[in-house]
């Protein structure tokens, strides 16, 4: 009887004393679960949103924790922007000028409609042909698009930390995007949206999500800008029935997304003018967060999260709050993974405004006059292409800022396919608009991309004159500069010995990537001059690099890897020798030599025995960088 009441009261003790440290276990989950406010210093290991897209992006870029630099530059700006002010755009707005709001009502969902709540349309088996048909239209599943209403609802995507709620209710910290506050006064926008044959579904969709979901006061207009598409003109019959002012112009010819930007815009009477692609849904809340980093600070560009909406069911997918834009030596806008130290700058704080070395470009806010100051965008640039990038630097170099709103979300129809017609060919538009942005605004890093792509040079770069002369105009900073404060992380490396081919003294072959990926043997064929493949930088620090890989060995005898370039040493480090021509490995002292008969594209790495067959020459039309550390603004 007596053991009995024990065991039950044993039982209440451990029970009570278990619960004790369940609630224990909250408080402090609650706060450490997400870093807010500063109130923890360490920031843990954060996992990316949706693994669906976090697996298209580049997440295996590692960050390199020997280059950083802390902001100093950067953090500085805001007491340069009083001094320079003269002249130009003040950096904020008379208050007179800024509109009350409130937030838009939720859109609710329809019962049984397709696609609602973001959800993904299936077409039924027996329309599988026709589902086929349409998709060759647009490159996305028209019929799936066509059968979701234009209004649909769509979940709230905003970061929700783990136990927000409690942490909350018990401390008041706001430590989500639904409880942040916007100044109650804010600019208004109007939204320009440039389309090319693009599908009526989705075009209008995009308008209604803009129209569903922006505070009313803050939205002044909404301009479609027709890029000469060869399809009907019901449209202006149908924006006469909107309950926002809506306006279509129309190029005459096909003038491409920026001369139509540039159409747009002139025609804007917002304060601030809001880019958007025209397959895109706004989410709720997504318009506040953007107005209010401006109307902080009018130099600020900022874009939203880019979430994907499928092109196979238009389901929407919440994209990855912990990437941002960076590019390659062929000048492609690519997505990394934000880097520690960028994390750390934001203490640890997932909502807060990302600094974003490039934008992708199709989405973004900017104040008007400020858009003008800057210089818009560079006429001289065709069809699409390389303009984001241009603009990137632009902002950086030119005392602006560049941002990723984490708590404002838009969906975007990714296609794998443009479904565009390039007047006069894809490549050569493309090559002409990286080369104006290299010229322009990279300085010397600009053979990086020379070098990259051999066809580049025999394409007309036009007259960047007044490029030039605007640069000089805003007194922009150097590519250095934005290389050193803005993006260290970057595949250019700020110091270099050389850029161009290596040849072996023996067989005259040169090192060759042969196009391959992270994680391949490195290659060896003849020599062809012509660089792309074959071009190789060898590094300050050390580093074999071509574009974003580097040479890797993690034996004494090899295999020599291709491997993302890490920035830390290791198997990654070489050391050239100028007087006997070696190229060391420096954490095992081989030597890279020629290939064997066996595989002759596969260059080894061997004891060093310096006969010819190990020499290596790295002069090539490419020249040694000068280096000059010119002391900057
Ligand atoms: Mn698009």
């Amino acid at each position: 009887m007596l053991h009995g009441k024990l065991r039950i009261h044993t039982c209440r003790v451990i029970l009570l004393t278990s619960l004790v440290w369940f609630l224990v276990d909250v408080v402090i989950l609650s706060f450490y679960s997400e870093c807010i406010g500063g109130a923890c210093k360490k920031s843990e290991d954060i996992k990316p949103g949706a693994e669906a897209l976090a697996d298209d992006l580049d997440n295996d870029y590692d960050q390199r924790q020997d280059e950083r630099h802390d902001n100093k530059n950067i953090d500085s700006s805001k007491s340069e922007l009083t001094k320079d002010i003269a002249g130009r755009v003040p950096a904020t707005y008379k208050s007179t000028s800024l509109r009350r709001w409130r937030p838009a009502p939720s859109v609710l969902p329809v019962p049984g409609g397709a696609g609602e709540k973001g959800k993904a349309v299936h077409i039924p088996p027996e329309k599988e042909a026709l589902m086929k048909e349409k998709f060759k239209l647009n490159q996305f599943n028209l019929l799936a698009s066509d059968m979701i209403s234009l209004n649909r609802s769509l979940t709230d995507v905003r970061l929700e930390g783990f136990f927000a709620d409690i942490r909350y209710k018990l401390f008041g910290h706001c430590c989500r995007c639904k409880d942040k506050k916007y100044p109650k006064l804010l600019p208004t926008t109007s939204i320009v949206i440039v389309f090319h044959n693009e599908a009526w579904s989705t075009l209008l969709r995009t308008v209604w999500s803009v129209i569903n979901r922006s505070p009313r006061p803050l939205l002044k207009e909404v301009i479609l800008v027709d890029d000469a598409s060869e399809r009907g003109k019901k449209l202006e019959n149908y924006v006469k029935t909107l309950p926002v002012p809506v306006f279509v112009l129309r190029t005459e010819k096909r003038s491409g997304l920026i001369r139509a930007r540039l159409l747009g815009a002139k025609h804007v009477t917002g304060q601030v003018i809001t880019f958007l692609d025209a397959h895109c849904e706004c989410t709720e809340g997504w318009l506040e967060p953007l107005l209010a980093r401006i109307v902080e600070d009018r130099r600020t560009v900022v874009c939203p999260i880019i979430d994907v909406i499928s092109d196979e069911t238009f389901e929407y997918i919440t994209a990855s709050d912990m990437t941002w834009g960076g590019f390659n030596w062929k000048l492609n806008f690519r997505w990394y993974r934000v880097p520690q130290r960028e994390m750390d700058r934001r203490n640890g704080d997932r909502t807060a405004p990302l600094r974003t070395p490039t934008m992708a470009g199709g989405l973004f806010s900017i104040d008007k006059e400020y858009f003008y100051e800057l210089g818009a965008y560079d006429e001289g640039m065709d069809i699409w292409g390389g303009e984001n990038l241009e603009m990137s630097f632009r902002v950086w170099q030119c005392g602006g800022k560049l941002e990723i709103i984490p708590c404002s979300h838009v969906g975007h129809v990714f296609r794998d396919k443009s479904p565009y017609t390039f007047p006069g060919g894809v490549s050569k538009i493309v090559l002409h608009n990286a080369a104006r942005v290299a010229e322009v605004w990279m300085d010397e890093w600009r053979d990086f991309y020379y070098a990259m792509n051999p066809g580049a040079r025999n394409v007309p770069v036009g007259d960047i004159s007044s490029r030039k002369a605007l640069r000089e105009k805003l007194k922009c900073k150097s590519f250095r500069w934005y290389l050193e404060n803005v993006y260290p992380e970057s595949q250019m490396p700020l110091d270099y010995y050389y850029l161009g081919d290596i040849r072996n003294v023996q067989t005259k072959n040169c090192l060759d990537t042969m196009g391959r990926k992270s994680g391949e043997n490195l290659g060896m064929t003849y020599c062809h001059n012509l660089g792309g493949n074959q071009v190789f930088a060898y590094t300050k620090r050390q580093q074999i690099m071509s574009d974003d890989n580097c040479l890797d060995a993690s034996s004494r005898t090899g295999p020599v890897k291709l491997v993302r370039c890490h920035g830390m040493g290791g198997n990654q480090a070489w050391v050239y020798d100028e007087v006997d021509k070696t190229i060391k490995h420096v954490n095992t002292g081989s030597c890279l030599t020629k290939p064997e008969t066996t595989d002759v594209n596969l260059p080894l790495l061997k004891s060093c025995s310096y006969h010819e067959g190990q020499q290596w020459i790295m002069d090539s039309d490419f020249k040694w960088q000068a280096n000059n550390h010119q002391d900057e603004r």
